[in-house]
């Protein structure tokens, strides 16, 4: 059995637990109690607050868990960046009132900038030899420049909106963060195994996501045509349809290229092209 810690409630509740359904576990009462456990699968989930969840795993209460990749490099304890699970994605970034002009990273020298992200920033700014007061705060980071509190501020970035509606711009991103799977490091051979599994899950569900499957019925002789328009994974497959001439070719597409894929195929002779949700990637 294992401990998965993920956070009880916020912007990575949801899409954690709905990686583990995709993973095909189940957990009842989902977020209502502290711990709760999977019914097919040998792992109990710990409900925690973010910022709580490197901790946990480093000291070994819990063995996993999902957290936002800033939240590791921030609170700085010693875990295993696992798997790296694509959602969550955001950027660090550091912004001023849009009326300054930016002159660079030197601009901080002796100036202040607000943040709930104190360690991150300081490490950057270490590194470029500028002197720069950090003043922490919990909350409202953005509103910092516009009460006084500081020349500029360093917070999670998104779409940009929220730098927008307090009249900032963004001048430097200092990272990428997406959620992650992170663990304890010194866990046994059988916990191990545990994680190893989930983790080829968590692949597969992450393969899947974007992706197509597409059935299209080609003329013989177009078919090294068709296939360098649809280059699958390995080989696409290929099977003779019963009207003799034509063949049949299956393969997996990104659902970016659906409509430019099946327009390329219309024009050298391609007919009857079906697009099908995917489920499931195991490879
Ligand atoms: O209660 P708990 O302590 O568990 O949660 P929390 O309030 O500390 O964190 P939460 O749920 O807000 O965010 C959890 C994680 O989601 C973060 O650590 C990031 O890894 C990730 N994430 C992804 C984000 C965002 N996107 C995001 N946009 N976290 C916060 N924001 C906020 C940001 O702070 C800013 O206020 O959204 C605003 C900016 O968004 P835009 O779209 O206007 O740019
Ligand atoms: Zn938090």
């Amino acid at each position: 059995m294992i401990r998965i810690a993920l956070q009880s409630k916020g912007r990575l509740n949801e899409k954690s637990l709905e990686l583990l359904a995709e993973a095909g576990i189940s957990i009842d009462g989902s977020g209502r109690k502290l711990l709760s456990q999977a019914s097919n699968f040998p792992v109990e989930v710990l409900y925690l607050r973010d910022d709580d969840i490197p901790q946990t795993v480093s000291c070994g209460i819990a063995d996993i868990g999902i957290v936002g990749y800033n939240e590791v490099m921030e609170r700085g304890y010693p875990v295993e960046v696992l798997q790296h699970l694509e959602f969550g994605k955001c950027r660090l970034s550091i912004a001023i009132p849009k009326y300054l002009e930016y002159t660079g990273p030197e601009f901080f020298e002796g100036r202040k900038i607000a943040t709930s992200y104190p360690g991150i920033l300081k490490t950057w700014f270490r590194e470029k030899n500028i002197n720069c007061e950090i003043r922490e705060i919990a909350g409202s980071v953005e509103i910092s420049p516009s009460i006084g509190l500081a020349d500029g501020i360093f917070d999670i970035v998104s779409s940009g909106g929220t730098l927008v509606q307090n009249g900032l711009t963004e001048v430097e991103k200092v990272m990428d963060s997406d959620a992650v799977l992170i663990g304890n490091s010194t866990l046994d051979d059988e916990k191990m195994r545990i994680v190893r599994t989930l983790m080829s899950r968590f692949t597969s569900v992450l393969r899947s996501r974007g992706k197509k499957y597409m059935l299209v019925n080609v003329p013989n002789d177009r078919i090294e045509d068709a296939l360098k328009i649809i280059p699958s994974m390995k080989s696409p497959t290929l099977l003779p349809l019963a009207d003799k001439g034509w063949s049949a070719i299956h393969a997996v597409i990104d659902e970016s290229d659906v409509w430019e894929k099946a327009d390329a195929l219309k024009k050298i002779g391609a007919e009857d092209i079906l697009i099908l949700s995917m489920e499931k990637l195991i490879l």
